[in-house]
This record gives C-alpha cells, sequence and structure tokens, in this order.
C-alpha cells in the first residue's frame, strides 16, 4: 500500500531537557509513546513519531558554567554521550522516526523566522520585563526565583528591577483557548481541563514575555541583538519544525500536520494547552488535534528528581530485569493519566505475577505438552467439544476489540488487563481440560488433545500479536515458538479466532519470563544503585612526559601574567578564540588559541592568565598570533579536558613567572 492510502498518525512526546541524565520518570512517558506508535502501525497507519532534546535557556548555561565547559559541549554528552539520551531509547527499543535537538541549525534558523513572524502580525511587541535585580552577581530574576526574598545564588539583596523584553499576546486569545479547551476534546483527560479553566485562564490570561537578555543560551533574536527567545517558543516549535515548518531540511508538514496527539507530562499540560494553540492561532496554523496529559511516577510519595536524590535509573533496571520486562511494567501498572507509586517491589512482582507466571507458565506448558504428545505438529484431526471450549474461543475471538477500544483512549493499562483475562482463562482451561490426563491415552484421547492444544496455542497467538507494542523483542520470540507464520502476526489476524495452521509446528524455546528471587533481586538491586550513587572515578589518561632540557633552554621561555581584556570568536573558525591581553608593558598583545571548545568568550572577560611572550609571531584564520596561553590538559573517561591555568586577580599584568 502506498503511504498516502495509509490512515496518518503523527504522535510526539516532550522533548527532553538535558540537565541531567534521564530517569525512569522520562522514560515512561517515552515508552507510552513507543507503545501507541507500534500498535498504530500494527493496525496500518503510516506513523510518524518523533522525541528529541530541549537544549537551550538559563539552566542549562548556569550548569555549563559549572561544569566549566561550553553549553553546547555539555548538552553533546548527554545528549549524545556514552549512556545518554540517544542510547538510552535506543536500549528501550523506542522506534521513534525523527530525533530533533533545538540547537540543529534548521531548527533555529526556523525558530527565528516564526519569532519575526508573530512580531511582523504585532502578536509579538517589546515591553519592559519588571523583577529583581542581583549587582554583585549582574542576575536578573522573577520574584519567585528568589530565596528568601534575597538572591538565590550568593544570598545578598538585591533591588526592584526592569528589563527590556518581548512580549506575545496571549491576552488577545484566551477566550478562543478557552473554548477550545471546553467544547472540545482537545485536551484529556477530562479532569485537566478544570485545572487549565480555573487555575489559569479565568483569573485573567496575562501576555507572555518571549524574550530574554540576562542570558545568551538561546535562539538568537536576529533583528534585537541582545534578545534571546523564550525557551517554551523554541521548544514547542520543534513538532513543526522536525516535519519541515520554516526550513528546507523536512518536507513532510502538509503530510503529517496537525499532530493526532501530544503526549506530555501533567506540569508541562498548561504551555501545550493554553501557550501552545494560542501561538498557532497567532500563525494561523492547524491546532495539534489532542493534548493528552499523563501522570507522574513518584517515588515515595514525590516526584523523582535529581535534586532529591531518589532517580531511579533506567539503565540499571533494564538491564537487570530485560528491557521488555520495564517497558510492560510501566504501563501495565501505572493508569496513563493519573500519578502512580513506583517501586522496586512492584516492578518485581508485576514480572513474576503476569509474565512468569500467568503468560510464562501458559507459553511452556503449551508448547511442552505439543512436544511431549505429538514431537511438536498438531495433528489435523481434532475433536470440538462445544461446552469445554465456547467461553475461551469467544473471550480470545472478541480480545483485539476490547483491546483496541482502550488503545484508543490511551488506556495502556485497561488494555493490558484485557489480554490478560484472557491469558488467565486460558490457564485455568488448562486445569479444567487436564490435557495430561488426555496424553495418558493417545490413541483414544488424542483428537480431543489436539484440539485443547490448539486452542491454547490460537489463544497464545492472539494475545502474543496483540502484546508487541509492549515487548517488542519477547513477543516476537513468542511468536518464533508458536510457529506463527507472517501473516498470523498482523493486526487483522488478532481479529481472527483459527488464523492459525491447524498443523502447527511449535518449539520449546528459551523460558521468555523467568521469575525473579524478590529478596535477592532487590538486594542485588540495592547494591548496585549504592554503586552507581557514588561518585565515579574517571580514568584519566596524562599526556606523555618530555625529554629533558638543560636549563638554560628552558630559562629562556618568558612566561608573564596577563589579563583579559577582550575575548571573541575568530569567524568562521571553531576552534579558535581571539584575546586582547595586557601583558603589562602598556601595549595590547593578541593572541589566538584553540580553546573555543572548552570556554565561552565573555566568561573570560578580566581574567588573570599566564602566556608565553617570546615565540615568534604566528598567523592563523589571516589573523597574528603573538604568543601562547598556558593551560593544563589531560583526558578523563576518554574525553579531553583543558583547563586554563587562572592567577589570583591580586597578581599585576607583566609579573613573570620563574
Ligand atoms: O518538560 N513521571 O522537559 P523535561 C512521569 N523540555 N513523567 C515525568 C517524570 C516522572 N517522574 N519526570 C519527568 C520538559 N517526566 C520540556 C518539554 S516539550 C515542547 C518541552 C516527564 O525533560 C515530564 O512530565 O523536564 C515531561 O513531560 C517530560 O518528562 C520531559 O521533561
Amino acid at each position: 500500500m502506498d503511504r498516502t492510502d495509509k490512515k496518518k498518525f503523527y504522535i510526539t512526546t516532550p522533548i527532553y531537557y538535558p540537565s541531567d541524565k534521564l530517569h525512569i520518570g522520562h522514560t515512561y512517558c517515552t515508552v507510552a509513546t513507543d507503545a501507541m506508535a507500534r500498535y498504530k502501525r500494527l493496525t496500518g497507519c503510516d506513523v510518524m513519531f518523533l522525541t528529541g532534546t530541549d537544549e537551550h535557556g538559563q539552566k542549562i548555561e548556569d550548569k555549563a558554567k559549572e561544569a566549566g565547559v561550553t553549553p553546547q559541549a555539555f548538552v553533546d554528552a548527554i545528549v549524545d554521550g556514552p549512556r545518554g539520551v540517544r542510547d538510552l531509547w535506543q536500549l528501550m527499543n523506542i522506534s521513534n522516526d525523527r530525533f530533533i535537538r533545538t540547537t540543529d541549525d534548521y531548527h533555529v534558523a526556523a525558530i527565528q523566522k516564526i519569532f519575526k513572524a508573530m512580531y511582523d502580525k504585532g502578536d509579538i511587541y517589546k515591553g519592559k520585563y519588571v523583577g529583581k535585580y542581583c549587582k554583585p552577581c549582574e542576575s536578573f530574576w522573577t520574584e519567585s526565583q528568589l530565596k528568601d526574598g534575597k538572591c538565590p545564588d550568593c544570598g545578598r539583596e538585591v533591588q526592584d528591577a526592569e528589563e527590556e523584553a518581548y512580549f506575545f499576546r496571549l491576552s488577545k486569545y484566551a477566550s478562543r483557548v478557552q473554548d477550545l479547551l471546553e467544547n472540545t476534546d482537545f485536551l484529556e483527560p477530562r479532569s485537566r481541563v478544570h485545572e487549565m479553566v480555573n487555575n489559569f485562564i479565568k483569573p485573567g490570561l496575562e501576555d507572555l514575555c518571549v524574550s530574554r537578555t540576562s542570558f545568551s543560551w538561546g535562539v538568537p533574536v536576529d533583528f534585537d541583538q541582545g534578545h534571546v527567545v523564550y525557551v517554551w517558543i523554541d521548544a514547542l516549535f520543534n513538532y513543526m519544525t522536525a516535519l519541515g515548518y520554516q526550513n528546507d531540511k523536512y518536507n513532510e508538514l502538509d503530510h503529517y500536520w496537525p499532530a493526532d496527539v501530544h503526549f506530555v507530562g501533567k506540569e508541562i499540560v498548561r504551555f501545550h494547552s493554553i501557550i501552545w494553540p494560542a501561538m498557532l492561532m497567532s500563525l494561523e496554523l492547524p491546532l495539534p488535534k489532542k493534548v493528552y496529559g499523563h501522570g507522574w511516577l513518584l517515588l515515595d510519595g514525590g516526584k523523582m528528581s535529581k535534586s532529591k536524590g531518589n532517580v531511579v535509573d533506567p539503565y540499571l533496571l533494564a538491564e537487570k530485569f530485560g528491557v521488555d520486562a520495564l517497558r510492560f511494567f510501566l504501563l501495565r501498572t501505572f493508569p496513563f493519566g493519573s500519578d502512580g507509586n513506583f517501586s522496586n517491589e512492584l516492578l518485581i512482582q508485576t514480572i513474576n505475577v503476569d509474565l512468569a507466571n500467568d503468560l510464562g507458565n501458559l507459553l511452556s506448558r503449551t508448547t511442552a505438552m505439543a512436544g511431549k504428545y505429538f514431537g511438536g505438529t498438531l495433528p489435523e484431526e481434532k475433536l470440538v467439544d462445544e461446552a469445554q471450549d465456547a467461553e475461551l474461543i469467544t473471550l480470545a475471538a472478541g480480545l483485539r476489540d476490547r483491546y483496541e477500544a482502550q488503545m484508543e483512549k490511551f488506556q495502556f493499562q485497561n488494555a493490558l488487563a484485557e489480554v490478560f483475562k484472557v491469558i488467565q482463562r486460558a490457564n485455568k482451561y488448562i486445569d479444567e481440560t487436564a490435557p495430561w490426563v488426555l496424553g495418558k491415552d493417545i490413541d483414544a484421547n488424542g483428537s480431543r488433545l489436539a484440539a485443547v492444544l490448539y486452542n491454547l496455542l490460537e489463544t497464545t497467538r492472539i494475545c502474543g500479536v496483540l502484546l508487541t507494542p509492549f515487548m517488542p523483542e519477547r513477543m516476537e520470540k513468542l511468536l518464533d515458538q508458536l510457529g506463527a507464520c507472517e501473516n498470523c502476526r498482523s493486526w487483522a489476524a488478532a481479529g481472527t479466532w483459527g488464523s492459525l495452521s491447524q498443523t502447527i509446528t511449535v518449539t520449546k524455546g528459551e523460558n521468555l519470563f523467568p521469575r525473579i528471587d524478590m529478596d535477592k533481586a532487590l538486594e542485588e538491586l540495592e547494591a548496585l544503585q549504592a554503586a552507581a550513587a557514588a561518585p565515579a572515578q574517571p580514568e584519566i589518561e596524562l599526556e606523555p612526559w618530555e625529554e629533558e632540557v638543560d636549563f638554560d633552554t628552558f630559562a629562556k621561555s618568558d612566561f608573564r601574567v596577563v589579563k583579559v581584556k577582550n575575548c571573541e570568536p575568530v569567524k568562521k573558525s571553531k576552534k579558535l578564540l581571539k584575546f586582547t591581553l595586557d601583558d603589562g608593558s602598556g601595549t595590547d598583545r593578541q593572541i589566538l588559541s584553540g580553546i573555543a571548545m572548552y570556554y565561552q568568550p565573555e566568561a573570560l572577560l578580566g581574567k588573570t592568565l599566564v602566556a608565553i611572550v617570546n615565540l615568534p609571531p604566528r598567523k592563523m584564520m589571516g589573523l597574528e598570533s603573538n604568543g601562547m596561553l598556558l593551560s593544563a590538559i589531560h583526558k578523563e573517561a576518554g574525553e579531553e579536558r583543558l583547563n586554563l591555568l587562572m592567577l589570583d586577580d591580586g597578581i599585576p599584568a607583566g609579573a613573570k613567572l620563574c
């Protein structure tokens, strides 16, 4: 079938903020989106599944500064580095079709055009943002950011201040947004509508501040230097730039937009259900069909967060219990629209009860009996016993429709409950039919035994197909063990009893869901979590030692204290920074240094550094460099680290090092 003949389905996750490594709460939303995308593909839809990372903003800038690296290097490590965001999604078998980073060039350029379009329309205007200012830190704060009324960074007194900023006319769209929320199914679950309307719209929507000048890590407003675009405008439009809106990188906007659903956590529903539609209304663009606000995974009743130190590492859990078991647990246990309490005990219990006991036993008992009594291949002849078989067959034959009804409402937990009702009924059917008794006299009871085993295999197949979006890798193995043909794995076959060949050959394979010893596993997990929480000892690699030189040669090197008067990137160079230095001689000294990956130029202004000043001048990128700044270099966990030598600011420029 051609792509255009299929029903399209565009689904997104929030794009993650790479200020820290992701935890199990982030994994929850992405796994849910993945299950939905896989389900839609199974039903025959043409799916676009987008995820990515939201990489701008003050928090990232601050964290990068703390880590002594540029914001770009900081986010690169969390997104693309080992055990980063991309690695996690690969491990979790996430089938996203696209991954967007808001630092991607095409996205940045598109955001500038979008900002300008709203400005040209008159929906973005320049005004004054009133807040608090900390002079020593040169930082602008809002009232709510203050700590006990003081600067949250240094704890000193702050003063009233104003900052020039751009505003979006959110107020203009208040009644249209209210109408959208109250009179359509745009936002679900319904309880979130009341929260939005009562808490945010009814008290009066104020215009939204959409640019900042107090930090620089963001998309620059290209018609007003010094302003960067508010991170939420930058972030929300990812859903459209990733399809080609205002850029040439992709060309799928007409095909996939509007999105069928945005899955988002409950704390960001406000941005998605008020600000996002208002901006789309401003640009006269079609609105997404739905925003679904899911609940949080809680630990001990509180939201997980790195700052609380109670992060649950998805890597650890997936490696210990298996990716599919973890995926299944997340969606089987917690109702998607509400909060749920995560615990390791609950995870192990779910694996043992649902997967090892119910599903695992059904599969292993059935395939083992088919092997034992028929050498793996069922005979053609079957003896049907209506009275005994009808209930199981009716239940299994109607499962796909009941499952579909729940999946269409994003009720993963209920869809899985439907599947497990059938699995439990099948296990009861084994007890009722007692195949091991029939097997004692194959000549007399062989055709009845064949019918019983067929009913069990067929039930397991239907359940296996419908569980595939949740456990793609394990279910493929399960269907292989059943000998299910390609056609038997389709959506159509999931709704058709009797799709499995009457003379099917099964193979008893590996135990797909081994039982877990709760006490032992909890103990091991605790040890692993403690080891992971302990600060890792990074592997340090040093440069090779140099050969000996005589003292006179060394003494000829003239090392001087220098002060940074100016520092800026060299155009068209990714590596070089151009320094204007006070070396105490009364004439400025220019030095070029290949450290742009490690430092932001403005962070070095006024710093006291060390330079060797009697090297012959060198030309780089057409500019002259007179000397070299000294820095310490080493490798940490395979990555190059560089630290400029910085001295006490009390030492005067020109002082000689000896
Ligand atoms: O909000 N349980 O990014 P983010 C369930 N960049 N979900 C959780 C969770 C938990 N314990 N903790 C976090 C952002 N999440 C923005 C999104 S979209 C245009 C921009 C969810 O990395 C959270 O609710 O802070 C959110 O939906 C998602 O993880 C990303 O959070």
